[in-house]
Protein backbone atom coordinates (compact mmCIF):
# COMPACT_ATOMS: atom_id res chain seq x y z
CA UNK A 1 0.00 0.00 0.00
CA UNK A 2 1.59 3.02 -1.29
CA UNK A 3 2.24 5.50 1.23
CA UNK A 4 -0.55 8.09 2.01
CA UNK A 5 1.42 10.97 0.05
CA UNK A 6 1.34 9.12 -3.41
CA UNK A 7 1.19 11.24 -6.45
CA UNK A 8 3.24 12.99 -9.50
CA UNK A 9 3.29 16.21 -8.25
CA UNK A 10 5.71 17.73 -5.42
CA UNK A 11 4.24 18.64 -1.62
CA UNK A 12 4.72 22.62 -0.84
CA UNK A 13 6.71 21.30 2.09
CA UNK A 14 8.89 19.88 -0.49
CA UNK A 15 9.10 22.63 -2.30
CA UNK A 16 9.85 24.74 0.35
CA UNK A 17 12.33 22.39 1.64
CA UNK A 18 14.04 22.51 -1.79
CA UNK A 19 14.06 26.02 -1.87
CA UNK A 20 15.73 26.08 1.47
CA UNK A 21 19.73 25.53 1.97
CA UNK A 22 19.30 22.62 4.28
CA UNK A 23 21.31 19.81 3.84
CA UNK A 24 20.23 17.22 1.11
CA UNK A 25 20.66 13.55 0.86
CA UNK A 26 20.34 11.49 -2.84
CA UNK A 27 19.92 8.27 -2.47
CA UNK A 28 20.07 6.24 -5.89
CA UNK A 29 20.10 2.51 -6.99
CA UNK A 30 19.78 1.48 -10.25
CA UNK A 31 16.56 3.07 -11.64
CA UNK A 32 18.24 5.99 -12.04
CA UNK A 33 20.48 4.30 -14.50
CA UNK A 34 17.34 2.98 -16.30
CA UNK A 35 16.83 5.44 -18.53
CA UNK A 36 20.24 5.61 -19.61
CA UNK A 37 19.67 1.89 -21.34
CA UNK A 38 21.23 0.01 -18.15
CA UNK A 39 18.94 -2.81 -17.04
CA UNK A 40 17.94 -2.87 -13.54
CA UNK A 41 18.17 -5.90 -11.21
CA UNK A 42 14.37 -5.98 -11.16
CA UNK A 43 13.46 -4.89 -14.46
CA UNK A 44 15.37 -7.69 -15.95
CA UNK A 45 13.22 -10.16 -14.15
CA UNK A 46 16.17 -10.16 -11.98
CA UNK A 47 18.86 -10.75 -14.57
CA UNK A 48 22.17 -8.41 -15.75
CA UNK A 49 23.37 -9.34 -18.88
CA UNK A 50 20.93 -12.54 -18.85
CA UNK A 51 22.45 -14.35 -15.61
CA UNK A 52 21.85 -14.07 -12.05
CA UNK A 53 23.77 -11.70 -10.17
CA UNK A 54 23.42 -13.25 -6.85
CA UNK A 55 24.79 -16.36 -8.39
CA UNK A 56 27.80 -14.35 -9.69
CA UNK A 57 27.99 -10.93 -7.59
CA UNK A 58 29.54 -12.88 -5.16
CA UNK A 59 33.20 -14.52 -3.69
CA UNK A 60 32.32 -17.61 -3.67
CA UNK A 61 31.30 -17.44 -7.89
CA UNK A 62 34.57 -15.74 -8.35
CA UNK A 63 36.61 -18.21 -6.86
CA UNK A 64 35.04 -21.11 -8.34
CA UNK A 65 35.03 -19.31 -11.96
CA UNK A 66 36.96 -16.26 -12.35
CA UNK A 67 36.51 -15.80 -16.19
CA UNK A 68 32.90 -16.05 -15.94
CA UNK A 69 32.47 -13.45 -13.55
CA UNK A 70 34.68 -11.41 -15.19
CA UNK A 71 32.94 -11.68 -18.58
CA UNK A 72 29.45 -11.03 -16.51
CA UNK A 73 31.59 -7.33 -15.20
CA UNK A 74 33.35 -7.25 -18.52
CA UNK A 75 30.21 -7.06 -20.44
CA UNK A 76 28.38 -4.19 -17.99
CA UNK A 77 31.36 -2.05 -18.09
CA UNK A 78 31.13 -2.18 -22.34
CA UNK A 79 27.49 -1.44 -21.98
CA UNK A 80 27.70 1.46 -19.38
CA UNK A 81 31.02 2.84 -21.26
CA UNK A 82 28.02 3.12 -24.38
CA UNK A 83 25.57 4.78 -22.18
CA UNK A 84 25.15 8.19 -21.37
CA UNK A 85 24.04 9.95 -18.13
CA UNK A 86 20.56 10.75 -18.51
CA UNK A 87 18.56 13.69 -17.10
CA UNK A 88 17.90 12.20 -13.98
CA UNK A 89 21.50 11.87 -12.84
CA UNK A 90 22.29 15.82 -14.18
CA UNK A 91 19.55 16.94 -12.39
CA UNK A 92 21.16 15.61 -8.93
CA UNK A 93 24.61 17.22 -10.12
CA UNK A 94 22.46 20.42 -10.39
CA UNK A 95 20.99 19.78 -6.94
CA UNK A 96 24.66 19.76 -5.81
CA UNK A 97 25.82 22.60 -7.63
CA UNK A 98 23.29 24.85 -5.61
CA UNK A 99 25.83 24.76 -2.94
CA UNK A 100 23.59 23.64 -0.03
CA UNK A 101 25.14 20.83 1.97
CA UNK A 102 24.67 17.76 -0.09
CA UNK A 103 25.76 14.43 -0.46
CA UNK A 104 24.93 11.59 -2.93
CA UNK A 105 25.10 8.05 -1.90
CA UNK A 106 24.80 5.29 -4.36
CA UNK A 107 24.40 1.73 -4.66
CA UNK A 108 25.23 1.75 -8.49
CA UNK A 109 28.63 0.90 -9.73
CA UNK A 110 28.09 2.63 -13.56
CA UNK A 111 29.84 5.25 -12.71
CA UNK A 112 26.67 7.52 -14.73
CA UNK A 113 26.68 10.09 -11.83
CA UNK A 114 30.76 10.84 -12.23
CA UNK A 115 30.13 11.19 -15.92
CA UNK A 116 26.86 13.73 -14.99
CA UNK A 117 29.28 15.84 -12.99
CA UNK A 118 28.39 14.75 -9.31
CA UNK A 119 31.50 15.34 -6.93
CA UNK A 120 29.95 14.89 -3.45
CA UNK A 121 29.42 11.17 -3.77
CA UNK A 122 30.54 7.78 -2.05
CA UNK A 123 29.86 4.62 -3.58
CA UNK A 124 28.87 2.03 -1.33
CA UNK A 125 29.38 -0.75 -3.64
CA UNK A 126 32.15 0.61 -5.36
CA UNK A 127 32.87 0.58 -9.33
CA UNK A 128 32.85 -0.83 -12.57
CA UNK A 129 35.85 1.04 -13.16
CA UNK A 130 38.04 0.06 -10.38
CA UNK A 131 40.21 -3.23 -10.16
CA UNK A 132 41.82 -4.30 -7.05
CA UNK A 133 44.35 -7.02 -7.08
CA UNK A 134 43.78 -10.42 -5.18
CA UNK A 135 47.72 -11.05 -4.21
CA UNK A 136 48.89 -7.09 -3.28
CA UNK A 137 45.40 -5.29 -2.64
CA UNK A 138 46.29 -2.67 -5.64
CA UNK A 139 43.77 -0.65 -6.85
CA UNK A 140 43.64 1.16 -9.54
CA UNK A 141 41.32 3.30 -12.24
CA UNK A 142 40.74 1.29 -15.19
CA UNK A 143 38.03 3.12 -17.97
CA UNK A 144 39.17 0.97 -20.83
CA UNK A 145 35.61 -0.66 -21.64
CA UNK A 146 36.65 -3.95 -23.05
CA UNK A 147 39.61 -6.12 -21.04
CA UNK A 148 41.81 -8.66 -22.79
CA UNK A 149 42.51 -11.14 -21.97
CA UNK A 150 40.27 -12.00 -19.33
CA UNK A 151 40.73 -12.19 -16.41
CA UNK A 152 43.54 -9.42 -16.27
CA UNK A 153 46.14 -9.75 -14.00
CA UNK A 154 48.35 -7.24 -11.51
CA UNK A 155 51.01 -5.34 -13.52
CA UNK A 156 52.94 -5.45 -10.03
CA UNK A 157 53.18 -9.16 -8.89
CA UNK A 158 50.96 -10.83 -11.72
CA UNK A 159 48.24 -12.07 -9.25
CA UNK A 160 44.30 -12.10 -10.84
CA UNK A 161 42.66 -8.40 -10.44
CA UNK A 162 38.89 -8.69 -9.50
CA UNK A 163 36.20 -5.66 -10.54
CA UNK A 164 36.76 -3.16 -6.95
CA UNK A 165 33.01 -3.95 -6.59
CA UNK A 166 31.41 -4.98 -3.05
CA UNK A 167 29.68 -8.34 -3.93
CA UNK A 168 27.04 -9.85 -1.93
CA UNK A 169 28.02 -11.10 1.48
CA UNK A 170 31.00 -8.56 1.64
CA UNK A 171 31.35 -5.56 3.65
CA UNK A 172 30.58 -2.55 2.45
CA UNK A 173 33.61 0.49 2.31
CA UNK A 174 33.25 1.48 6.13
CA UNK A 175 34.51 5.37 5.37
CA UNK A 176 32.11 5.81 2.45
CA UNK A 177 29.11 3.81 4.24
CA UNK A 178 29.86 5.86 7.82
CA UNK A 179 29.76 9.25 5.31
CA UNK A 180 26.31 8.33 4.31
CA UNK A 181 25.25 7.22 7.59
CA UNK A 182 26.18 10.74 9.28
CA UNK A 183 24.69 12.51 5.95
CA UNK A 184 21.37 10.49 7.00
CA UNK A 185 21.55 11.99 10.19
CA UNK A 186 21.98 14.99 9.71
CA UNK A 187 20.01 15.39 6.58
CA UNK A 188 16.72 18.05 6.18
CA UNK A 189 15.42 16.13 2.80
CA UNK A 190 16.15 12.97 1.68
CA UNK A 191 15.43 11.93 -1.89
CA UNK A 192 15.22 8.24 -2.54
CA UNK A 193 15.92 7.15 -5.88
CA UNK A 194 15.55 4.32 -8.55
CA UNK A 195 16.34 1.64 -5.46
CA UNK A 196 13.43 -1.12 -4.48
CA UNK A 197 15.62 -0.59 -1.03
CA UNK A 198 16.12 -4.47 -0.23
CA UNK A 199 19.65 -4.84 -0.25
CA UNK A 200 21.35 -3.99 3.22
CA UNK A 201 22.86 -2.41 4.95
CA UNK A 202 22.39 0.56 2.23
CA UNK A 203 18.84 0.53 2.56
CA UNK A 204 19.35 1.20 6.12
CA UNK A 205 19.86 4.70 5.21
CA UNK A 206 16.17 6.06 4.23
CA UNK A 207 14.76 4.22 7.69
CA UNK A 208 17.51 6.26 9.66
CA UNK A 209 17.04 9.53 8.14
CA UNK A 210 13.30 9.38 8.82
CA UNK A 211 14.20 8.16 12.62
CA UNK A 212 16.24 11.22 12.84
CA UNK A 213 13.84 13.66 11.52
CA UNK A 214 14.35 13.84 7.57
CA UNK A 215 11.64 14.62 5.45
CA UNK A 216 12.13 11.69 3.02
CA UNK A 217 10.80 11.70 -0.65
CA UNK A 218 10.88 8.56 -2.70
CA UNK A 219 10.42 8.82 -5.97
CA UNK A 220 10.11 5.67 -7.93
CA UNK A 221 7.45 4.39 -10.63
CA UNK A 222 6.28 1.33 -8.77
CA UNK A 223 5.57 1.30 -5.05
CA UNK A 224 8.58 0.09 -2.69
CA UNK A 225 9.10 -2.07 0.85
CA UNK A 226 9.94 1.38 1.74
CA UNK A 227 6.80 3.52 -0.14
CA UNK A 228 4.50 2.93 3.17
CA UNK A 229 7.62 4.80 5.39
CA UNK A 230 8.22 7.49 3.19
CA UNK A 231 7.09 11.02 3.85
CA UNK A 232 6.14 11.74 -0.27
CA UNK A 233 6.34 9.16 -3.16
CA UNK A 234 6.32 10.97 -6.32
CA UNK A 235 5.57 7.76 -8.54
CA UNK A 236 7.05 8.65 -11.89
CA UNK A 237 10.37 7.96 -13.82
CA UNK A 238 13.24 9.87 -11.84
CA UNK A 239 14.51 11.10 -15.80
CA UNK A 240 11.23 13.08 -15.58
CA UNK A 241 10.82 13.76 -11.64
CA UNK A 242 13.50 15.14 -10.53
CA UNK A 243 15.00 17.51 -13.49
CA UNK A 244 11.14 19.36 -12.32
CA UNK A 245 11.93 19.55 -8.65
CA UNK A 246 15.52 20.64 -9.46
CA UNK A 247 14.14 23.61 -11.56
CA UNK A 248 12.40 24.83 -7.83
CA UNK A 249 15.41 24.19 -5.86
CA UNK A 250 17.11 27.13 -7.28
CA UNK A 251 17.27 29.92 -5.45
CA UNK A 252 15.16 33.16 -6.23
C1 LIG B 1 26.75 -7.47 3.80
C2 LIG B 1 27.54 -4.32 -6.48
C3 LIG B 1 27.76 -8.36 5.72
C4 LIG B 1 27.95 -5.48 -7.31
C5 LIG B 1 25.63 -5.05 -5.15
C6 LIG B 1 23.92 -13.70 4.01
C7 LIG B 1 25.24 -13.41 4.37
C8 LIG B 1 25.72 -12.10 4.42
C9 LIG B 1 24.87 -11.06 4.05
C10 LIG B 1 23.57 -11.36 3.70
C11 LIG B 1 23.08 -12.64 3.69
N1 LIG B 1 21.76 -12.59 3.30
C12 LIG B 1 21.41 -11.31 3.07
C13 LIG B 1 22.48 -10.55 3.31
C14 LIG B 1 22.57 -9.12 3.20
C15 LIG B 1 22.78 -8.80 1.74
C16 LIG B 1 21.43 -8.39 1.21
O1 LIG B 1 20.95 -7.34 1.55
N2 LIG B 1 20.83 -9.27 0.38
C17 LIG B 1 19.53 -8.95 -0.16
C18 LIG B 1 19.39 -9.55 -1.56
C19 LIG B 1 18.47 -9.49 0.81
N3 LIG B 1 23.72 -7.70 1.70
C20 LIG B 1 25.01 -7.95 1.52
O2 LIG B 1 25.48 -9.05 1.30
C21 LIG B 1 25.90 -6.74 1.67
N4 LIG B 1 26.99 -7.06 2.56
O3 LIG B 1 25.67 -7.55 4.30
O4 LIG B 1 27.90 -7.82 4.43
C22 LIG B 1 29.11 -8.37 6.28
C23 LIG B 1 29.44 -7.41 7.24
C24 LIG B 1 30.69 -7.46 7.79
C25 LIG B 1 31.63 -8.40 7.36
C26 LIG B 1 31.30 -9.32 6.35
C27 LIG B 1 30.04 -9.29 5.79
C28 LIG B 1 26.52 -6.36 0.33
C29 LIG B 1 25.43 -5.93 -0.62
C30 LIG B 1 26.06 -5.32 -1.87
C31 LIG B 1 25.92 -6.28 -3.04
N5 LIG B 1 26.40 -5.63 -4.26
N6 LIG B 1 26.10 -4.39 -6.22
C32 LIG B 1 27.38 -5.39 -8.70
O5 LIG B 1 26.66 -4.43 -9.02
O6 LIG B 1 27.66 -6.32 -9.47
S1 LIG B 1 23.97 -5.06 -4.91
C33 LIG B 1 23.21 -4.50 -6.32
O7 LIG B 1 21.85 -4.88 -6.26
C34 LIG B 1 23.14 -3.01 -6.42
O8 LIG B 1 24.31 -2.38 -6.01
C35 LIG B 1 21.95 -2.63 -5.59
O9 LIG B 1 22.32 -2.46 -4.25
C36 LIG B 1 21.11 -3.88 -5.70
C37 LIG B 1 19.97 -3.65 -6.65
O10 LIG B 1 19.10 -2.87 -5.97
P1 LIG B 1 18.54 -1.55 -6.63
O11 LIG B 1 19.66 -0.62 -6.96
O12 LIG B 1 17.49 -1.07 -5.72
O13 LIG B 1 17.96 -2.01 -8.02
P2 LIG B 1 16.62 -2.84 -8.26
O14 LIG B 1 16.69 -3.34 -9.66
O15 LIG B 1 16.40 -3.80 -7.13
O16 LIG B 1 15.45 -1.76 -8.14
C38 LIG B 1 15.38 -0.75 -9.13
C39 LIG B 1 14.26 0.17 -8.69
O17 LIG B 1 14.22 1.24 -9.65
C40 LIG B 1 12.90 -0.47 -8.69
O18 LIG B 1 12.23 -0.14 -7.48
C41 LIG B 1 12.19 0.14 -9.89
O19 LIG B 1 10.80 0.33 -9.64
C42 LIG B 1 12.86 1.47 -9.98
N7 LIG B 1 12.86 2.09 -11.31
C43 LIG B 1 12.79 1.50 -12.52
N8 LIG B 1 12.83 2.44 -13.49
C44 LIG B 1 12.96 3.65 -12.85
C45 LIG B 1 12.98 3.43 -11.47
N9 LIG B 1 13.08 4.42 -10.57
C46 LIG B 1 13.17 5.68 -11.05
N10 LIG B 1 13.16 5.99 -12.36
C47 LIG B 1 13.06 5.00 -13.29
N11 LIG B 1 13.03 5.30 -14.60
ZN1 LIG C 1 49.22 -7.26 -7.26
Amino acid sequence: MPSPMTSMTPSSRLIALLKGRGHVLVLTGAGVSRESGIATFRDAGGLWEGVDPMQLATPRAFAADPERVWRFYDARRTHAASAQPNPAHRAIAALEATGRPFLLATQNVDGLHERAGSKELVRLHGSLWRLRCTGCGDEHEDLQPKLEPLPPHCDACGAMLRPAVVWFEEPLPMIEFGRAQSAAREAELVLVVGTSSVVYPAASLQMAALEAGAYVVEINPEATSFSTHASEHLAGPAGVVLPALVAAAWPG
